[in-house]
């Protein structure tokens, strides 16, 4: 198999509500492999670097406020086909409307907040998941 690699993040509302396992455990069950695993609180820089194609968009300081109003769990995940599979088992970026059985409609919830507190970032990509690995772990 040509195995790939994409970045998973647990944002910090999904640490504060205690969902890294569960989150962590429908990737393995799909049947990934976690590769690369760490706890990190991000800075803003990071965080301009990770989501530069929203730099100038009206929500982008909400965006950082929120991203970094606590711990991360930031993973690489490998498999054939990753990119896409873990998007695809994290659901589209409304927690509201994104579909049952993926990690977003199943866990996530519209607080009200005008943050989309959506618990996961996956790449886009295999050409994003290269950048944002580099971003969180470093080019090597
Ligand atoms: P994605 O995470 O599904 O790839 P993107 O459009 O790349 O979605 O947006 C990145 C993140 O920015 C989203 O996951 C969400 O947390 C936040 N976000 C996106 N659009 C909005 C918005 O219109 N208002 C507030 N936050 C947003
Ligand atoms: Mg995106």
């Amino acid at each position: 198999m040509t195995s790939e690699r994409t970045l998973l993040l647990v944002k910090p509302d999904g640490v504060q509500r205690r969902l890294i396992g569960i989150i962590l455990s429908r990737i393995e069950a799909k049947g990934y492999e976690v590769v690369e695993l760490k706890k990190l609180t991000a800075t803003a820089e990071l965080l301009s670097e990770h989501y530069a194609e929203h730099r100038d968009k009206p929500f982008f300081p909400d965006l950082v406020d929120y991203m970094s109003s606590g711990p991360i769990i930031a993973a690489v995940i490998e498999g054939h086909r990753v990119v896409e599979g873990v998007r695809s088992l994290c659901g589209a970026t409304d927690p509201t409307t994104a579909a049952p059985g993926t990690i977003r409609g199943d866990l996530g919830c519209d607080w009200g907040t005008g943050n989309i507190e959506n618990l996961v970032h996956s790449s886009d990509s295999p050409e994003s998941a290269a950048r944002e690995i580099g971003i969180w772990f470093g080019k090597d």
